[in-house]
């Protein structure tokens, strides 16, 4: 998203020890930089969320983000919406660094539909009267034994015809796919002027904090959680958004 202009990314350029990655100030002040050098496809994936929304949202429910950062999906929803949908966006975050800067950027543009902020853990978020639920590269941080729990907690608080946009870095299995992948990821990053050292530390940060899943694990726990229509709509390397519906009455 234009508007989300950000200071350069340089947070791994030093060689010095490296902790787990957090999502502080540091990060916050980065974001937009960061993710569009380090995730394939980013801007797409917005573009089809704002669609997607303009389609599928349902007059006077909620659309929830979670894991929303700096908002950048509510956002793009919130514009994607006809003004006098009656809908409510509820747009949530554990991280009140990025939420401070979510603040600013929802502030800065008027609309008659309301973006309400929250700052909790998506464990803790209740999902109700939800037409579309977002989840843009959040499940990813998410304890595994969790997940299936917090997808079940979705699928209940949908509406009938509801959807769900889940993105997601993935793994594969085959360790001939993984390579040729991981390659491509590397490669895409060096392009974004990301130095060996930058990508080495940030991996190291990542560790055990990213925590990936296969294509067909989340497939799989979608449709175990109840889900009728799943499938991804975008990929791009290890990089997927999956659509998953609920459905109709
Ligand atoms: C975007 N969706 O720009 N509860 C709440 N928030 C969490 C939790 C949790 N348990 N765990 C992580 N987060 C955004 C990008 S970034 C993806 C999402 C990335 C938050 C965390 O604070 C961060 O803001 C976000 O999830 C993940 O469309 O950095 O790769």
């Amino acid at each position: 998203m234009e508007p989300f202009n950000s200071q350069k990314d340089t947070l791994f350029h030093r060689a010095e020890a490296v902790g787990a990655f957090q999502f502080d100030r540091s990060v916050a002040a980065v974001f937009p930089d960061m993710i569009s050098r380090s995730v394939p496809g980013y801007h797409t994936i917005l573009t089809g969320i704002g669609e997607l929304s303009a389609r599928y949202a349902q007059p006077g429910t909620r659309l929830y983000d979670l894991g929303c950062s700096l908002g950048a999906a509510a956002l793009t929803m919130r514009r994607a919406l006809p003004q006098d949908c009656g809908c409510e966006i509820v747009a949530v975050d554990n991280s009140p660094a990025m939420l401070a800067r979510a603040q600013e950027y929802i502030e800065a543009w008027r609309s008659s539909i309301p973006i309400q902020l929250r700052c909790e853990d998506v464990l803790d978020t209740q999902i109700d009267n939800a037409s579309m639920v977002v989840m843009n590269f959040t499940l990813q941080f998410i304890d595994p034994a969790q997940r299936e729990g917090v997808l079940s907690k979705i699928f209940t608080g949908l509406r009938p015809g509801g959807l769900l946009i889940l993105s997601e870095k993935i793994h594969f299995d085959d360790p001939t796919l993984q390579e040729a992948v991981e390659h491509l990821h590397l490669q895409f990053k060096r392009a974004n002027g990301y130095s060996e050292l930058e990508i080495s530390q940030k991996r190291a940060a990542l560790e055990n904090v990213l925590i990936t899943d296969t294509l067909q694990t989340h497939l799989q726990r979608l449709k175990q959680v109840g889900f009728t229509h799943v499938g991804p709509w975008f990929q791009a390397y290890n990089f997927v958004s999956l659509s998953a519906f609920k459905a109709p009455a």
